[in-house]
């Protein structure tokens, strides 16, 4: 039985995404602990409730970011993890800390990848005009939100579209794709090979929502 560590800084629906689908599919893994970087992050409601460990590691407590990563690295390796999630979470993390957990570390990002690194990637999707928008579930490496892509979602970019409701339409997908990733890594179906990530059974990496509009 694997242990993963998720760390949020909001909302979590992702992380309350891949809690269900880890109960209702049975995975050979549990959800340890959900670690947030703010004391009123909602998700932390939805972990408790369900029996899941809940840890606070306040980065305005911190002098430094590295003094923030480390507190951090010490409450998620209380839990002794498999696999580390950022779901949502919404501090940039130092070479030290990414390093400290190379190879079991997965982020979701809500742009086309390489595309779109960084914030604010709704509207910059559509001042750029984009027809496609989509997220991207990725190996974690120093550099921010260019590791190795473990499996992207696109949906269409619609008339009358504002960030919010290219966000909503982003995150129905980020859903469906984020537990099928952590699933694959908690399988052991997953390998990077020059950078590039296979699906050892050929399961689809891509995950099309286009819904006629293409
Ligand atoms: N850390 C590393 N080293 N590499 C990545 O790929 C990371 C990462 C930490 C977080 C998530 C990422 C995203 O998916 C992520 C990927 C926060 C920022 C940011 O600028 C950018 C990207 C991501 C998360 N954060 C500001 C900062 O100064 C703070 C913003 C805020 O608190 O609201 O850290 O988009
Ligand atoms: C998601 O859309 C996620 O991709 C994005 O924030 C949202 C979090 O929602 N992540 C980032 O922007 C990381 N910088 P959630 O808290 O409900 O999962």
């Amino acid at each position: 039985m694997q242990a993963i560590v998720i760390l949020i800084s909001g909302r979590g629906s992702n992380m309350e995404a891949i809690v269900e689908r880890c109960a209702a599919e049975g995975w050979p893994a549990r959800v340890a602990a959900v670690i947030a970087n703010r004391a009123d992050a909602p998700g932390l409601t939805f972990a408790a409730a369900r029996g899941i460990a809940t840890a606070v590691v306040e980065h305005r407590a911190f002098a430094t970011r590295e003094a923030f990563d480390d507190a951090l690295a010490a409450a998620i390796d209380a839990h002794a993890p498999d696999l580390v999630v950022l779901a949502g979470f919404m501090r940039i993390l130092g070479e030290r800390f990414v390093q400290r957990h190379a190879g079991r570390l997965l982020n979701i990002h809500p742009s086309l990848l390489p595309l779109f690194p960084g914030l604010h990637t709704h509207q910059r999707a559509l001042d750029a005009g984009c027809k496609l928008a989509g997220a991207t579930v990725h190996f974690v490496t120093p550099a921010l939100d260019h590791g190795p892509i473990v499996i992207q979602s696109v949906v269409p970019v619609l008339p009358g579209d504002d960030a919010d409701a290219l966000a909503a339409r982003v995150l129905a997908t980020e859903h469906q794709i984020y537990p099928r990733a952590v699933r694959w890594f908690v399988e052991g179906a997953l390998r990077i090979e020059h950078g590039v990530v296979r699906q050892r059974d050929g399961a689809a990496q891509l995950h099309a929502a286009l819904g006629g509009a293409a």
